[in-house]
């Protein structure tokens, strides 16, 4: 195998010297035998499966029909029950779905240590859309891709690399991951295709392999596809010869793929085509579009990353941070049932640090899903490492007060709020074609989590990052364990100390968006902009400035916009403060970045410094990966650094208090 399972079963993991009987009475459970026979082999010294009774078998796994029993609990398509019973445990559900969640359930118990006379579990996901998004391009390549190339395509044409797709998919699957895209939003030329004849047999195939583990593959398509393929002179909306153009694609998709879930779509958003070239709506395109793929049970996911990327730096009137909102909050209410609305989580676009958006809490009528990236485009991709489940928390468990005080973000897309709504969580996943799937191995830990986090957004953050551990590393002692664990909870926080101070985001190299450049985006078109000056830095987006704060709620507006109840950690999203500013804390605004930028080198080359103690314990190819990565964020934090200390002390003229070295 050119590739390791992740976190499931392997020749690494720990086994018992003994034989488990499995038995699948019933239906077809294909699915399930190769999942037992891929990984469970991995667990016990001998593994039979068998379709029949057996009175040896420690292991039924059924659905309820199989069993001729009446389904209880719920558990409807995806949930699942563990009952044990005198040494004789069953998995059942009431679809083969289900049961495949209570198996990797069940397996990821035993890679942790758990007897299987031991574990019972009752478990229902908290929401229906548990999505990733794929960024790839067909010849290759993927847009923020850290991982190596497309697990897709190559060359503009599909790879068909059935075995590593299987082994994906269960990944994926392992994790409760339930639908994907498997081409980038920025869909060019070659990739409108991809809803032709031409490609949709490929586009079938992989249809098929994901259907097996529950997953119900999308497409990315462009909006123009009217008149890229269809070779109409518009994409309007409302123009009849386009309606008429995307049903019959629609038919001719659906004939090939009657699997397809339906369309992703970025429209009027950083050069792709939209409705408001022709003077429409987002409502008008989403609901052309849903009515075309609605009689095949299709559904349209529409982006909400709608913002000017054209702006002039020189007008403080515009603040990319209002655009979401002000694009889509007064548009609830007027999407077709099969239209869903992918909002990124803050109103930029992923920084370390950014509030929440505050379109969550303003559509009370229209599905919508939240977008995380768990790519780490921004979050140092996939060099240094940032284990995001902390800050995907964090804003999982926001007020936004919008039905009164405890309306979390987390209520709001498990369609906890505002019923019935098809809500959930979709991301941007961080895979390709590495061998360890996701570039820096500690990488995988931001993709297991987040589906365990689609699955339940309560579930214990700590949790996540020792049960990943554990189970990556199931061979290696404690105290290896204890510093893995440790670096994956502190490395959010430590890599937000080393770069773009309290919220204001950006300051990054542009185009590839790793390593600092304080002033790469200041005077650019992209909206992004921390306004420093001798004085003081920060954004103005309280009432003498854009204003944006007012979309939030009265209560959340009376905690950013006044400097005083402002988090220290978002004060320069929300405020242009004077570098002597206090903070919470008491420090200074100057005093806080010398000292965050020292402590977060500090920190990464003492995790440089530990792992060589470590590594001799885990397998060496992995123990050089790893050091390999470390010196590298030790470099890059570095550089952060200096260029961040030197130009605010250039700006300032304020010296270290602690009188370290700053390049001046
Ligand atoms: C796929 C940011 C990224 C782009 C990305 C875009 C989006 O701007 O830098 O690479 O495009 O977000 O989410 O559509």
């Amino acid at each position: 195998m050119a590739y390791d399972s992740g976190w499931l079963p392997s020749l690494k993991s720990n086994k018992e010297p003994r034989a488990l009987v499995v038995q699948l009475p019933g239906s077809k459970k294909n699915t399930i035998e190769t999942i037992l026979r891929t990984y469970m082999v991995y667990l016990f010294e001998e593994l039979e499966v068998e379709r029949n009774d057996r009175t040896d078998a420690e292991l039924t796994i059924a659905t309820f029909d199989d069993l001729g029993e009446t389904p209880v609990n719920d558990l409807e398509v995806e949930g699942y029950l563990i009952e044990k019973r005198d040494y004789h445990t069953t998995i059942k559900a009431e679809t083969e779905q289900g049961l495949m969640y209570g198996l990797f359930s069940l397996m990821k118990q035993l890679q942790l240590g758990n007897k299987l006379h031991t574990i019972d579990a009752l478990e229902r996901p908290a929401s229906p859309i548990r999505m990733i998004n794929h960024w790839d391009n067909m010849d290759g390549t993927v847009e923020r891709g850290y991982a190596g190339r497309s697990l897709f395509f190559e060359n503009n044409a599909f790879i068909h690399d059935e075995e590593r797709i299987t082994a994906y998919a269960e990944m994926l699957a392992s994790v409760g991951i339930n639908a994907l895209t498997m081409n980038n939003v920025n869909v060019h030329e070659v990739e409108t295709y991809l809803i032709d004849e031409s490609l949709l047999p490929d586009v079938a195939k992989h249809a098929a392999i994901f259907e097996k583990y529950g997953i119900s593959l999308y497409l990315s398509i462009n909006y123009a596809s009217p008149i890229v393929l269809g070779k109409l002179d518009s994409a309007d909306p409302l123009d009849k010869a386009v309606i008429s153009w995307w049903k019959k694609q629609a038919e001719i998709i659906y004939r090939y793929v009657p699997n397809l879930g339906g369309f992703v779509v970025k429209a009027d958003s950083e050069h792709r085509p939209g409705p408001f070239t022709y003077g429409r709506t987002h409502a008008d395109g989403a609901n052309m579009l849903a009515a075309a793929i609605a009689p095949f049970g299709g559904t349209v996911f529409w982006r909400c990353f709608v913002y000017d990327c054209l702006q002039d730096w020189r007008d403080r009137t515009t603040d990319r941070a209002r655009a979401a909102y002000d694009h889509f909050a007064k548009l609830d209410g007027q999407f077709a049932e099969n239209v869903i609305l992918q909002i990124k989580s803050g109103p930029m676009d992923f920084q370390v640090r950014e509030p929440v958006t505050p379109l969550f809490g303003a559509l009370k009528q229209t599905n919508h899903v939240i977008e995380f990236q768990i790519a780490q485009e921004y979050t140092g991709q996939q060099i240094d490492v940032c284990f995001l489940p902390p800050m995907w928390q964090e804003i999982l468990e926001f007020d936004t007060h919008a039905k009164g005080e405890g309306t979390t973000v987390a209520k709001i897309v498990t369609g906890n709020v505002y019923k019935p709504l098809r809500m959930g969580m979709t991301a941007v996943v961080n895979t390709g074609r590495d061998s360890n799937w996701t570039g820096h191995t500690f990488a995988q830990a931001n993709l297991y989590s987040y589906g365990m986090i689609a699955w339940n957004p309560e579930v214990d953050v700590k949790r996540l990052s020792s049960d990943w551990t554990m189970q990556t590393f199931p061979q290696v002692p404690e105290k290896t364990i204890q510093f893995i664990e440790e670096v994956l909870r502190e490395s959010w926080e430590v890599y937000e100390s080393y770069t773009a101070p309290l919220g204001v985001g950006w300051m990054v190299n542009t185009g590839h968006h790793y390593g600092p450049d304080v002033n790469g985006y200041e005077y650019s078109p992209w909206g992004t902009y921390h306004f420093s000056d001798r004085d003081g830095m920060g954004v103005d987006r309280t009432d003498s400035g854009s204003g944006f704060y007012r979309q939030y709620k009265p209560e959340v507006q009376a905690i950013y916009g006044e400097r005083e109840f402002c988090p220290d950690e978002l004060l320069l999203f929300f405020h242009h403060v004077p570098y002597r500013h206090r903070l919470k804390s008491g420090k200074t605004v100057i005093q806080y970045i010398y000292d965050s930028h020292f402590a977060g080198v500090e920190k990464v080359e003492q995790w440089a410094n530990e792992w060589s103690t470590y590594k001799e314990t885990v397998p060496k190819h992995q123990a050089d990966h790893i050091e390999a990565k470390f010196d590298a964020q030790v470099k890059n934090a570095k550089e952060w650094r200096d260029r961040i200390n030197t130009y605010y002390y250039r700006m300032s003229g304020i010296e270290d208090s602690k009188g370290r070295t700053i390049y001046k």
